[in-house]
């Protein structure tokens, strides 16, 4: 089928046959142990969560339904653009996500149209609360206020206070909540971005014609087509590679698992039933936590001191003398390390491959240079300091620093650009929870005194 939503129901019978087999043959498997540490250092490591589209491997990194990012750059369909190949669509990667499965150049299309359709306005109402803001309240705050703002048009819980669906349904109308919601990001983000710098007016045009990513870079005014109105100096060559910049950020960091703070709440609060607006808005508080979704302003931050601090972005000695600067004040090196992976994030990898590919833009950023060279002296720095488990670079030793690079300055605005990604995976599994019927999450909760009768009978 051509459309997603006939592709789903295609699958769904064969799916929950599946989880239902398991559920009656395995429900009592153990599958871990929960330990002391786990109950009071983050649950870390604990196999608890069922979550179809994305899984996260210490070596090889993130791999979306099975496939690398490689992969998903060699096989994914782009937009034709006179036979250049372009990044792959984020709209291609959500069809693979939802499915499983990768789409034709045909579904890959017409997804993208249909969230072009989907996302022509925002409803009256947030455009109202959006306009009554304060023009200078934190992005992230204004993403999640305009999100839950539009749970007044979800047609899930329209139907559920009707009573009018069964629990074998609810996934249908969730997945029209999610796509509606996926397609309204690019207007939000634009809103958003238009607030915090043009107190209020349009910095661009929402185009039908175009991709979600094309359309989200033209309501922040950063393309050179008509569509941005305002007066952005790219070239032409410099408007396709943001656009593509926007693909390849939008598309890779979709989904990492389901047990980080964004995806997790998300899942948490739709096992309530909340409706997709109301679930992602709750994600998206989430990811505003400088411990999740902010570290690539904290980079972007340490890179420009940096570059003020030593006499050139190639001086391997004094990036060297830098870096042992700050950890000897006992601050972090932001970029590095991560809690699962082992090895360099093959997202940052993305990225770097991203700024190699386009020498003449790059070669004269002292910011970028140094992220570059950074990624090859930290690592030994890191080593030697013996302490972080992975000294290798993360995403967001290279994410925010390229936004910077084409004249996105706000920091604080990285992680709605972030948002905007991420809604796809979580919102993916959201789906697929109410096509499984998973039921309300409820873990137990222990007191320090439970906790210290446990330990006292060992
Ligand atoms: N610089 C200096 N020290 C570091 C470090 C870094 N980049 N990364 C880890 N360490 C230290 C930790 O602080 C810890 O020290 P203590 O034992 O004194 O507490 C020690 O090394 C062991 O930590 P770890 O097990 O390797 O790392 P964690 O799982 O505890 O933390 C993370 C992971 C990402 C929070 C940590 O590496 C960090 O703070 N990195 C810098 C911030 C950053 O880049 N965050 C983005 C994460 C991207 C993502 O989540 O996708």
């Amino acid at each position: 089928s051509l459309d997603l939503k006939s592709t789903m129901v295609n699958l769904i019978p064969k799916r929950r046959a599946e989880l239902l087999e398991i559920r009656k043959n395995y429900q009592n498997l153990k599958v871990d142990d929960i330990t002391i540490g786990s109950i009071i250092g983050g649950m870390r490591g604990n196999r608890s969560l069922l979550w179809q589209s994305t899984s996260l491997d210490p070596e090889t990194g993130i791999k979306f339904q099975g496939y690398t990012i490689q992969e998903c750059q060699d096989l994914l369909p782009s937009v034709s653009n006179k036979g250049k190949k372009e990044n792959f669509l984020p709209e291609s990667i959500l069809w693979l996500l939802m499915t499983g499965e990768i789409p034709t150049q045909q579904q890959a299309d017409n997804l993208s149209k249909e969230l072009a359709t989907r996302g022509t306005k925002l409803p009256e109402y947030t455009i109202k609360i959006m306009n009554d803001l304060p023009k200078n309240m934190h992005p992230m705050t204004q993403l999640a206020i305009g999100l839950a703002s539009m749970n007044k048009s979800s047609i899930f819980g329209e139907k559920y206070q009707e009573g009018s669906i069964g629990k074998n349904d609810f996934w249908e109308y969730i997945f029209e909540d999610v796509l509606n919601l996926i397609a309204a990001l690019p207007q939000l983000t634009g809103k958003i971005y238009s607030n915090i710098t043009n107190n209020g007016e349009p910095l661009g045009k929402f185009n039908e014609n175009k991709d979600w990513s094309y359309n989200i870079c033209s309501l922040l005014g950063m393309t050179n087509s008509n569509d941005s109105l305002n007066t952005c100096n790219f070239n032409d060559s410099q408007s396709n590679d943001f656009i593509n910049l926007m693909r390849l950020y939008t598309g890779i960091h979709v989904d990492h698992e389901g047990g980080n703070v964004s995806a997790h709440t998300t899942h948490l609060v739709g096992s309530a039933l909340s409706d997709p607006y109301l679930s992602y808005s709750s994600g998206i508080m989430g990811l505003a936590g400088p411990l999740h979704g902010l570290a690539a302003q904290e980079v972007v931050r340490f890179l420009i001191q940096m570059n003020k601090e030593i006499s050139s972005p190639n001086n391997e000695a004094e990036i060297e003398e830098y870096l042992w600067k700050t950890l000897n004040s006992n601050k972090v090196i932001p970029g590095y390390g991560h809690a699962v992976l082992r090895r360099p994030d093959p997202r940052f990898t993305a990225m770097l491959d991203f700024v190699k590919a386009r020498p003449t833009e790059f070669s004269n950023d002292p910011n970028v240079t140094l992220m570059k060279n950074l990624s090859d002296i930290t690592p030994k720095v890191l080593l030697e300091h013996g302490k972080t488990k992975n000294p290798f670079p993360n995403v967001d030793s290279a994410s925010g620093i390229l936004f910077y690079h084409y004249g996105l300055k706000e920091l604080l605005f990285f992680t709605v650009i972030f948002g905007c990604s991420r809604s796809m995976g979580p919102l993916t599994q959201l789906v697929w929870d109410r096509i499984y019927g998973l039921p309300i999450e409820r873990p137990k909760s222990l007191d320090i005194q439970q906790i210290k009768n446990i330990c006292k009978k060992t």
